[in-house]
């Protein structure tokens, strides 16, 4: 047996893991003045506990090889509760499978360690093949709430990759016991990128789903919409589905769009920070979005700033389905700071950060989109316009 090999590769993985997460994050770019990316991912493969991934125990592998791989950490869940930020990560192994795996920080942007074990979801359903895309739900009625994509077989079809998708729910206090509640029902037949509201509406809990024709195509779902459910054990929407964020057409909106961190409450509205999604000759084109509704009633859309707010940039734009960025979870600290968690082409975890006054800035003072080209020259001939003016008086 080689033990030398053994204890030679383990050492150089340890002395690796460590540096990665004690490694200190830096600010990148910041040059639209909205938000400041960091330069590092926050969560990557790499920072899943070796114990995951290799036996230990050099006996039994005596080459110290890999025997579970992780492939990828990306789409998060996020909390900020008691002075600590909280990630719920989807983490794929190399077999394809995600589960759900906790990692904290006292910083937001640096230094997130994975517990030790990830998250035993309760077992419910045997048909259930795979589950991503947490979003954490810090509930008014004292639960926290993880919503996430359960993706089943459609057995009525003969071709392999037909899938169902629904809303998972589950609840905890501690991100450690976690109680499965049913799925959501509703009167699609497949929902993803489902979002439980904070707060309750008329005494209900509200929950943003995104209905969808089938497992990819959203067909004659419209957008984002709203509706209530009366009991959270018994989740069934008894309301309409009525669209708050719309689909349209030649935007970053037009084949699909889907709600993506809790929304986030400022004096203003609530700002949803969502996803669109165009198709191109290279795929589906992923790229985050913000848009607000009313505080009196978060069903009525009253911010729509034009186009995209995160796109996948340099490095981002390549992983293992590229050209994607995607994020389900945010959080608010006492400073009114705002970490946006959001993965890059499904492969790895990064932040961006910013703050309310300033998200509420981007929110209600960007222009919306006019729609058609000429209408957005027309626009940008405005704030030229405005500007020459001013820069002629002023300089
Ligand atoms: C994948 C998701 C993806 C979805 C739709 C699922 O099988 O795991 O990452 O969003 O398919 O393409
Ligand atoms: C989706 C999401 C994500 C993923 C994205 C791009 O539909 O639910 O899991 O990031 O596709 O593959």
């Amino acid at each position: 047996m080689n033990n030398n090999e053994f204890t030679t590769r383990l050492a150089k993985a340890e002395k690796h893991y460590e540096e990665l997460v004690t490694r200190k994050n830096v600010p990148a770019d910041d040059l639209n003045g909205v938000y400041t990316r960091y330069a590092y991912p926050v969560l990557t493969a790499a920072h899943t506990p070796l114990f995951w991934r290799y036996d230990m125990d050099p006996q039994t592998n005596p080459y110290f090889m890999e025997r579970l791989g992780i492939n990828a950490v990306l789409n998060s869940g996020a909390l900020y509760m008691n002075g600590r930020y909280y990630l719920v990560a989807r983490v794929e192994g190399n077999d394809r499978k995600s589960f759900f795996a906790v990692a904290e920080s006292d910083s937001p942007v640096d230094g997130f360690r994975f517990r030790d074990y990830p998250v035993r979801l309760p077992d419910t359903c045997p048909e259930e093949t795979n589950v991503y895309d947490m979003r954490l739900t810090q509930h008014e009625d004292g639960w926290i709430y993880g919503v996430f994509c359960s993706e089943s077989r459609d057995t009525s079809s003969n071709d392999l990759s037909a899938a169902i998708a629904q809303a998972g729910i589950v609840r905890t206090k501690d991100l450690e016991n976690w109680e499965r509640l049913p799925d959501l029902v509703s009167k699609s037949p497949q929902q993803r990128n489902v979002v439980l509201h904070p707060e309750f509406i008329d005494g209900k809990y509200a929950f943003y789903t995104r209905p969808q024709d089938d497992f990819i195509s959203t067909g004659s779902g419209g957008g984002v919409c709203i509706g209530l459910v009366r009991d959270i054990t018994d989740p069934v929407i008894c309301t309409e589905e009525t669209v708050i964020s719309p689909r349209r057409y030649h935007t970053i909106t037009e084949v699909k769009n889907g709600a993506g961190a809790v929304p986030i409450k400022t004096p203003k509205g609530w700002i949803h920070i969502a996803h669109g999604v165009r198709n191109t000759a290279a795929g589906l084109r992923y790229v985050i979005y913000v848009f607000a509704t009313a505080l009196d009633d978060p069903s009525k859309l009253i911010a729509e700033p034009s186009g995209l707010f995160i796109a996948p940039h340099g490095s981002e734009r390549v992983g293992d389905v590229s050209n994607v960025v995607f994020t389900n979870g945010a959080v608010v600290n006492e400073k009114n700071e705002v970490y946006i968690y959001y993965a890059s082409s499904d492969t790895r975890l990064h932040v961006a950060s910013t703050t309310i006054d300033k998200l509420m800035d981007y929110t209600f003072s960007t222009p919306s989109d006019p729609l058609r080209s000429a209408d957005c020259v027309k626009q940008r001939c405005e704030l030229i316009e405005k500007n020459l003016r001013y820069m002629e008086q002023h300089r």
